[in-house]
């Protein structure tokens, strides 16, 4: 387990330069902890700081997030607590992506459902302790389907093209993170954006535009990303989210002020039509379908 070297989130990030609409969606964001309460998995592959509900919860104040979608990270596990206690906490303005065992009763993901989770997590990702077996993940999908749940998967670009027949079976939507983290220097060019953009052909795929930070290979304001964002926005203005990660797990090199990534998104969104889509509608679709 890495404990060392790990980044805190930015202590004063700025005021973004514009304001965000009313109910913008940080659709992928964390909660850490904190440890003594919501200890961390003996699985995870790292020790994260403490990033607390009301610490996540403030973050969106100043940032002008209306809504908030909380994602289950490697670090927890399949143990929920901690989000689920954001979520009570958080009240309608959060929903939830849980990260459950095949195992898990149906009652458990009917509780979940009223909590304000909306889908499962399938994290393949390696270095974080990679997927389970797909038998796992088929399992979990009959459980999911009757609640009207979809997945969020994350994969490391070099294993798409091995995931896709599995992604292409599931029935449910499929939402891919961070930009399926196709390489920036290759961009709209590379074989991984070439897989992604097929899938997201089929209209079950969706897409997260988040993350420039992990991309960038020049640093902030990860200007390089921004063909590979504008083109996913380009193919799919529909079925694109958006989302600030914090408090950025794995950040080793700098840690993003999250009122810049705001910026980002804004100048990637340049008309207000595109803002209202990107940062309301679609996620507002996709979470918030019952109040709408
Ligand atoms: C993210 C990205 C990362 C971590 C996790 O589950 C996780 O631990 O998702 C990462 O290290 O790239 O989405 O927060």
């Amino acid at each position: 387990m890495v404990t060392e070297g790990y980044l805190s989130f930015h202590p004063d990030p700025k005021k973004p330069d514009e304001a965000l609409p009313p109910n913008a969606c940080d659709a992928h964001c964390h909660v850490f902890g904190p440890a003594a309460t919501f200890p961390f998995a003996e699985s995870s592959t790292y020790v994260p700081v403490d990033a607390p509900k009301e610490t996540l919860f403030q973050r969106h104040r100043h940032l002008g997030v209306g809504r908030a979608v909380i994602v289950q990270a490697s670090c927890h596990g399949t143990d929920n607590a901690a989000m689920l206690d954001a979520l009570a906490a958080g009240g309608d303005r959060y929903r939830g992506i849980a990260v459950v065992a095949d195992g898990i009763a149906i009652t458990e993901l009917e509780a979940m459902h009223a909590a304000g989770v909306r889908g499962v997590r399938f994290n393949f990702v390696k270095r974080l302790g990679g997927g389970q077996p797909l038998p796992v993940y088929r399992e979990i999908l009959k459980k999911i389907t009757p609640l009207g749940w979809h997945v969020v998967v994350y994969f490391d670009a070099e294993d798409l093209e091995a995931l896709a027949p599995f992604l292409r079976e599931i029935e449910v939507p499929v939402v891919i993170d961070h930009m399926g983290r196709v390489p920036v220097e290759q961009g709209t060019t590379s074989k991984p954006f070439a897989l992604l953009s097929e899938l997201l052909g089929d209209p079950r795929f969706w897409v997260k535009i988040s993350c420039p930070e992990r991309l960038s290979k020049t640093g902030p304001p990860y200007t390089d990303v921004d063909p590979v964002a504008r083109a996913l926005l380009q193919q799919v203005p529909d079925r694109v989210l958006w989302g600030t990660d914090w408090p950025h797990p794995n950040m080793r090199s700098h840690m993003p002020d999250d009122g810049a990534l705001v910026d980002r998104i804004m100048s990637i969104c340049a008309t207000e039509a595109l803002r209202q889509q990107v940062l309301v509608d679609n996620p507002a679709r996709l979470y918030w379908a019952d109040r709408e």
